[in-house]
């Protein structure tokens, strides 16, 4: 736990009564200037703490926070999401999540934050997650499943996470293969996926999510402005993250469940019903190389197939993909 995370748990476990900045500064064992540089930050992040002369610090309240307590609220799932841990900020749920997968964390962990500061994407890029604005969080699934078929669950995701922005908002977004969820062009939605395996089987699927919520434009790094969207830039209405990340892992319960008995076929049509690749007009960067053509479709595997020019038809496993008419 980091100091600040100290500082938080400790003026939420007073429940109202005031903890004096004497107090918290010996127990910490930091400096009092410390203390109140620490609850500055806290109360930048949405927390209102009351300082009350010669007595000390009260919490008065909670923003609205992805908590355990909260989200559990609103859960309906047998297994995902019924083991969850919050962290008010921390580098990235990713690699937390990583390394919970490695010591056995169950099927269905759920590793949720308020804010990374070192939020990643493919290919290590930088994920913006701002503080209190999105839902930022990795869950660890352990289907029994041979590795080649990890990919497709960036496929799941995409659909359970469509479904369920249906569902709570107005907003409907496309699915851009393999791992974005656009609304009206601009990204709302990225997934990452990591692979933990032996040969031939899945130890453990980890799959990074992040949804852009309650931003307004200026909450967005400069360099992103111009291809990121939030639901409430699109709805105009802010959206309660707790229920949404609820209503997230019951859609991906439902259908991670329904991967493992029947493949990937019967969400196959879903998937399609909401892409916005297919049809397209494409550039396909790869590690390697660029690839130009239209996307004829995919496979029951998740593959893309992509017509060159010359007629061939080329399958792209994973791809930075570039529509070239919208
Ligand atoms: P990606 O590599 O497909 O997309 C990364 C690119 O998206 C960046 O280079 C940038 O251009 C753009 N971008 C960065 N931040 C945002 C944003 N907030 N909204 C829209 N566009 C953005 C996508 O990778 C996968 C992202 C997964 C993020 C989750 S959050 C929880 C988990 N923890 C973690 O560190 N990553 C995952």
């Amino acid at each position: 736990m980091s100091m600040k995370e100290k500082i938080l748990s400790q003026l939420i476990n007073a429940n109202g009564e005031p903890i004096s900045g004497q107090k918290l500064a010996n127990e910490l064992n930091i400096s009092r200037t410390m203390i109140w540089k620490h609850l500055k930050s806290i109360e930048e992040d949405g927390y209102v703490i009351e300082a009350i002369k010669k007595k000390g610090y009260i919490l008065q309240s909670i923003p609205d926070i992805v908590s355990q307590e909260r989200i559990t609220s609103y859960l309906e799932t047998k297994s995902i999401g019924r083991n969850i841990a919050y962290y008010p900020v921390c580098e990235s749920t990713q690699t937390i999540a990583s390394e919970k997968a490695s010591e056995q964390a169950p099927h269905g962990t759920v590793i949720i934050t308020e804010q990374q500061t070192a939020g990643r994407g493919r290919l290590e890029r930088p994920w913006d997650s701002s503080a209190n604005k999105g839902i930022w969080m990795s869950v660890i699934i352990r289907p029994e499943i041979s590795p080649q078929f990890a990919a497709q669950f960036t496929l799941v995701s995409a659909v359970a996470i469509t479904l369920a922005i249906e569902d709570l908002t107005d907003c409907s977004p496309a699915i851009k293969w393999p791992n974005d969820l656009l609304i009206n062009g601009k990204k709302v939605t990225g997934i990452l996926t990591e692979l933990q395996a032996d040969m031939d089987r899945v130890q453990a699927i980890i799959i990074g999510i992040g949804v852009n919520v309650n931003q307004d434009l200026e909450a967005f790094d400069e360099s992103i402005q111009s291809i990121a969207t939030s639901l409430k830039m699109e709805s105009g209405q802010e959206v309660n993250r707790a229920e949404l990340v609820a209503k997230i892992l019951f859609y991906l319960e439902k259908y991670a469940d329904m991967y493992v008995e029947n493949g990937f076929e019967p969400i196959k049509l879903l998937w399609e019903s909401y892409n916005c690749t297919i049809g397209k007009r494409i550039r396909a960067n790869m590690l390697r190389e660029t690839v130009e053509g239209v996307a004829m479709g995919i496979t029951n595997d998740g593959v893309l197939e992509l017509k060159l020019d010359n007629g061939e038809i080329r399958g792209i496993y994973s791809a930075d993909i570039h529509l070239m008419n919208k």
